[in-house]
């Protein structure tokens, strides 16, 4: 089996510091995030930007400033999002890709999300993955349901998408694929040959279907944007305690953690 690469996704675009008041908003308390979760195993950090007053956004120089700040302090594979926040337009969403990170996330599907619709009409998502390919940004492909994997294969099949392509399968949504073994199994059983996955499971579906994918072979994504809490009841105290909880136990299962060069050569990222 591969090394484990773990994703911490740090901000998110929804959760606030009501919910969870250790939430990484600014610049520096985002690079302060990144750098304890790469102490404690990350080799990835996903990006969500906000303003001051804790809404979010896709302004390029926040995400600059976040990226330089990250710079300053470890060294990481910086994942930035281009689903941003449901509402968002897709010219805003798409910002942060100029900046050529090493990576972005690309979702392959519109979505029911809780009380509203998160919107990927076709047009954009070939759109967001042009853009990627210009800048030499590699896509992980977020799947919340089925049909999305569908699509991508489909697009792997025409050539759209050049593979090995990196699925994210984020299990939980209100609206999406349920957060259970079952869902993610099934994901599998349709998973093009040759693609590597991670699965990003929402709330309580965190732990047990990180557990699940270390067992599996597949990579895991924690953090706050998926999940606050430790365990029931329990708020998580940072990100890095969910990404050390995730390293105890791979390291337990005899599944060595990869660094972030590892993890670069695994993906097959334009930096090694
Ligand atoms: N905030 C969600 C609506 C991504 O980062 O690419 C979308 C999202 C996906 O978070
Ligand atoms: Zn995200």
């Amino acid at each position: 089996m591969q090394k484990l690469i773990i994703t911490a996704a740090l901000t998110g675009a929804e959760v606030t510091r009501e919910q969870q008041p250790a939430l990484p908003i600014s610049p520096q308390e985002i690079a302060i995030a990144a750098a304890q979760c790469v102490q404690a195993g990350a080799s990835i950090v996903h990006l969500h930007a906000r303003n001051a007053d804790g809404s979010p956004t896709q302004d390029r120089e926040t995400y600059r400033e976040i990226i330089a700040a990250i710079r300053e302090r470890c060294d990481v594979i910086v994942q930035v999002s281009t689903g941003g926040a449901v509402g968002m337009t897709p010219v805003e969403r798409l910002a942060p890709v100029t900046l050529a990170p090493e990576m972005a996330t690309l979702s392959m599907g519109t979505v029911n999300f809780g009380d509203d619709v998160f919107m990927n009409h076709p047009a954009d998502m070939e759109t967001f993955l042009r853009a990627m390919q210009e800048h030499g940004v590699k896509p992980e492909l977020e799947i919340f349901d089925s049909g999305m994997l569908t699509t991508a294969s489909r697009w792997l099949k025409k050539g759209v998408l050049k593979g090995p392509a990196h699925f994210d399968f984020v299990l939980g949504i209100p609206g999406g694929m349920a957060g259970t073994p079952e869902a993610l199994m099934y994901l599998l059983s349709q998973l093009p040959a040759g693609s590597s996955w991670t699965v990003a499971g929402i709330g309580s579906a965190q732990l047990p279907l990180g557990t699940l994918a270390i067992l599996l072979g597949g990579h895991v994504r924690v953090g706050f944007e998926d999940n606050i809490f430790y365990r029931k009841g329990e708020l998580a105290s940072s990100n890095a305690q969910l990404v050390a909880r995730i390293a105890r136990i791979s390291l337990e299962l005899n599944r060595p953690l990869a660094t972030p060069d590892e993890a670069r050569a695994m993906l097959g990222l334009k930096n090694i």
